[in-house]
């Protein structure tokens, strides 16, 4: 038995301190898409902000978010072609609303109103969208890598020329899923690229006690996979690794990308990380955050300005606070909706449940949204 013989690289870097980019170094990317993609890693963070407030005024009952690691999600799905398919953890809003889901479906979502993709069937931030070839958030750690490495095995045996992106965080590189997905990528040589954020934390547990491994992306040569480092806080670098990924995994090498970047949020709206980590490692990491870091290149290059900063936030709040305002009043999903979807004719069980909901409080104009 043998496989490729892979080694472990330096860290992709692109962004230099001064804010430069080397020539030898240059993902390619336009200028225009350099201001876009900056711009939507603002839109996640100010988005983000808006429903941690939302959540504490009680007004949504959840939210997880992506503050500090919007270079590695928008960078990553940002590479994407059209055609792949990305199967998200659960930070990864950024990169649903990069693949085209409008705002007002994401906030509908956030709400579970009767206009919510998945029909209030799901806590807050438990999206999916066909439409944009984005895989369901399951929460169930590390149960979204199985799924996409058998999606992108299915699609190499039908001759489908796509490859598909996995997003988890480095606790879940502890979960038997994560084995399982990354043995079965290696074996089957399947079009998967599985990124690994890691962002110091699983919750309470530092990275440091998740493994014994000097790194997460040594763990690809068990499995022979490629391994490949790089900044995550740096959105050209990481746009630029993920491409270098997916040409590999297209051509039958099963890339592991782990991402170095940190979560500055707690690890959702229920969680309090001053209980577990120092105001000294917030205060440095925050010094690495993503967002300055590409501002300042775009400024370098002419192309960004405190005005265009000015205006961007004002519209991003216009546009959430329309958002918001629509989903708060559209209705509850209605009550049947709750047996669509599992039998393509509802058996008699259902049909009493049913009969039975109708006659319950809400069905009577009580408890609704
Ligand atoms: C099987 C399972 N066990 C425990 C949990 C509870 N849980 C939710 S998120 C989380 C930590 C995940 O950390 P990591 O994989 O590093 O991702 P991050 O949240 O840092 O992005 C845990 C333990 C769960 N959702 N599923």
């Amino acid at each position: 038995m043998s496989g490729p013989e892979f080694v472990l690289g330096d860290v992709v870097k692109v962004l230099e301190p001064d804010a430069t980019v080397h020539p030898d170094n240059d993902p390619g990317l336009s200028p225009e898409r350099c201001v876009a993609l900056y711009e939507h890693m603002v839109m996640t963070r100010a988005l983000d902000e808006r429903l941690v407030t939302l959540q504490r005024q009680g007004r949504i009952g959840f939210h997880i978010g992506s503050m500090g690691e919007e270079a590695t999600i928008i960078g990553t799905a940002a590479a994407l072609d059209e055609t792949d398919w990305l199967f998200p953890c659960y930070r990864e809003f950024g990169a649903l609303l990069l693949r085209g889901m409008p705002l007002q479906a994401y906030i509908d979502n956030m709400y579970g109103n009767a206009n919510d993709p998945v029909k209030g069937r799901q806590m807050p931030d438990h999206y999916s969208g066909k439409p944009y070839r984005f895989g369901s958030v399951s929460s169930p750690i590390g149960t979204q890598i199985t799924q996409a490495v058998g999606f992108a095995w299915a699609a190499k045996l039908r001759g489908e020329k796509l490859a598909a992106i996995v997003y988890f965080g480095e606790g879940a590189t502890s979960s038997n899923e994560f084995h399982c997905g990354a043995n079965f990528a290696g074996v089957y040589r399947t079009p998967t690229v599985l990124v690994c954020r890691n962002n110091g934390w699983a919750i309470s547990v530092p990275a440091e006690k998740q493994s014994a491994t000097d790194t997460f992306a040594q763990k690809a040569f068990a499995y022979g996979l490629h391994p490949i480092r790089v900044d995550g806080n740096d959105l050209l670098a990481v746009y630029k690794a993920t491409r270098e990924a997916l040409a590999l995994a297209r051509a039958g090498t099963p890339v592991l990308l782990e991402c170095l970047t940190y979560r500055l949020s707690g690890h959702s709206t229920s969680d309090d990380p001053t209980r577990y980590r120092g105001q000294d490692e917030m205060a440095a990491e925050r010094l690495k955050d993503p967002l300055p870091r590409m501002r300042a290149f775009l400024e370098k290059k002419g192309l960004w300005s405190e005005a265009k900063q000015a205006a961007l936030i004002a519209k991003v709040d216009a546009d959430v606070k329309a958002a918001v305002e629509k989903a708060e009043h559209s209705a509850a999903p209605e009550l049947d909706t709750m047996f669509d979807d599992v039998f393509a004719e509802r058996p008699w069980h259902l049909r009493e449940q049913y009969e039975e909901s109708k006659r319950a409080p809400r069905a009577q104009g009580h408890g609704s949204h």
